[in-house]
């Protein structure tokens, strides 16, 4: 019987880690290091990622508790927190905490979104403001 119970879990466990209901730490914050709504910057763009203490950085693919990688959404609205992270969007998939990012001249919107192993975004999402900045 209790084989039978363990074969069962093994079988839907699957399903139950692909439904985006990977826990994110309470109070964990994704933001960006030196860049703020409003700010007037220069193409390409460096950006740092930051991220609280509460959570750490593990590449894609890697099921460690507690983590995530980066993502960054450019002028477009926030995810579907139930689905997996376009490839059309920036992917840190080995843990990077920085990138260089080309931008169009004039506003742009930038937004930090941590994902799972599997690109979901974490229950509740780890995700920084939606911030707009004009490259001059
Ligand atoms: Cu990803």
């Amino acid at each position: 019987m209790r084989i039978i119970t363990i074969i069962l879990i093994l079988l839907f466990l699957p399903l139950y880690l692909n439904a985006g209901d990977t826990p994110s730490p309470e109070g964990a914050k994704a933001y960006f290091i030196d860049l703020k709504d409003g700010d007037t910057v220069k193409s390409p763009l460096l950006i740092r990622f930051g991220l609280t203490e509460q959570m750490g950085i593990a590449p894609a693919l890697a099921d460690w508790p507690d983590t995530g990688h980066f993502h960054l959404l450019i002028n477009t609205k926030s995810p579907n927190p139930n689905k997996p992270i376009s490839n059309k969007h920036l992917h840190l998939h080995k843990g990077q905490t920085e990138a260089t990012v080309e931008l169009k001249q004039g506003q742009n919107t930038l937004q930090i979104v941590m994902g799972d192993y599997s690109h979901i975004p974490h229950d509740p999402p780890v995700m920084s403001e939606r911030i707009t900045v004009t490259v001059e």
